[in-house]
């Protein structure tokens, strides 16, 4: 064994040394044929070369691809973050600043403003948050040196050039995230191509600067994704004990057939709406249940996952004034907001831990100091930031 594991480390050595230099002529190989493959699509050398202007491969993007967390983020973690009261009060105060364009684009795409506001708020925190990585440099180093996936990040790559080709924006405005998700409404350029409009009207479709365009194109890609204009997204309800029916998004029947299975919503009161919905369980049997009818579907294609289309129905509710979550989450250690992690960060620095500026965001040394607390009352040390970790720091 020892001897294999030797020349297994030996290889990955030798493979070290060799790799570097043909890896670069390899990258250059590869970037010079997209840009032969863009001007056959109408991307001009210029344009090519003033987006692509002395990019090199950038390693840390393929680590961030491989290693992308393993532990699960558990839902009510999830929606304690991107559902919190300051996000709420943030988003009521976005929404009036930006009501006529909300109204507007309301109008055109039949889409309710509460839902496009959540989207804004979820997916760049109303515009603060976009990424901080150069797209041309991620989606190259991707598309030319990824594991996996490669022609997949080379149309991303292709999308891009012919957004800044339309004129839409210009190449310094591409930074988002490491996987190339960028703008207001971190939209994949593919999607941005496609879905992109121009709400303020000055013939540009710019989702990094203009608010407008940013709220119109949310608008128009849940309208694409089926939204029904008026229509409820869905509920939240009460399921009997011991219920083992269907359940999931793709559990659609028609509410009566609910009804007859002795749901009903949270307050007691019968099913309402038409329509097939589906029976949302997300965190099983023993946490709290949702009908969720097309307008959630709307939601779950812009992001793919419950966790992500549920923080938008609720954050929806709540921007109108309406109640959160009823029932209560699976756990006897419940997540904590963006304001508790904050102080979370304040009382471990208090302790002599190095967690960085207290942001809110939960970093390696954050999730470092977590750990440490963790052992010393007893808990699974995972990093997680949760209510029993911030009452002990409380000294509670
Ligand atoms: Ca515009």
């Amino acid at each position: 064994m020892i001897h294999l594991d030797f020349w297994k480390v030996a290889t990955l050595a030798l493979t070290a040394t060799l790799g570097a230099a043909p890896a670069r002529a390899d990258f250059d190989a590869c970037v010079a044929g997209i840009r032969a493959q863009a001007a056959g699509q109408g991307v001009s050398g210029a344009v090519f070369d003033r987006m692509m202007a002395g990019v090199t491969p950038d390693p840390k993007i393929i680590e961030l691809m491989n290693n992308q967390p393993e532990f699960k983020t558990p839902i009510w973690d999830y929606l304690a973050v991107l559902v919190d009261d300051e996000k709420v009060a943030e988003g009521r105060a976005m929404m009036s600043r930006h009501s006529s364009a909300l109204a507007a684009a309301e109008q055109r795409f039949g889409v309710d403003r509460h839902a496009i506001a959540a989207v804004w708020g979820v997916e760049s925190d109303f515009g603060k948050i976009a990424g901080k990585w150069s797209l041309p440099q991620a989606l190259s180093t991707l598309a030319c040196t990824a594991p996996r996936r490669r022609d997949y990040f080379r149309g991303e790559l292709m999308a891009t050039l012919k957004i800044v080709a339309r004129g839409d924006l210009a190449p310094e405005k591409l930074r988002g995230s490491w996987a190339g998700a960028f703008g207001q409404t971190q939209f994949m350029p593919s999607t941005y191509l496609r879905l992109a409009v121009d709400g303020d009207g000055d013939g540009r479709r710019d989702l990094v600067d203009s608010v407008a365009d940013a709220l119109h194109s949310t608008a128009n890609f849940l309208a694409k994704s089926g939204w029904q204009s008026g229509a409820s997204w869905g509920y939240e309800v009460n399921v009997p004990d011991g219920y083992s029916g269907p359940s999931g998004r793709g559990s659609k029947q028609p509410v009566s057939a609910w009804a007859a299975r002795g749901i009903t919503r949270v307050d007691g009161s019968a099913l309402t709406g038409s329509g097939s919905a589906g029976l949302l369980l997300p965190a099983g049997r023993n946490g709290p249940g949702f009908l969720v009818f097309r307008n959630y579907d709307a939601a779950y294609a812009y992001n793919g996952a419950d966790s992500y289309a549920l923080a938008i129905s609720l954050l929806s509710d709540r921007l109108k004034g309406r109640p959160g979550v009823q029932g209560a989450w699976p756990t006897d250690d419940p997540g904590i907001s963006r304001a508790q992690r904050k102080e979370m960060q304040r009382l471990l620095a208090a302790r002599g831990y190095d967690v960085g500026e207290p942001d809110g965001a939960i970093g390696a040394k954050t999730r470092a100091a977590i750990s440490d607390i963790q052992g010393k009352i007893g808990l699974a040390q995972n990093g997680r930031p949760s209510k029993k970790v911030l009452d002990a720091l409380k000294g509670r």
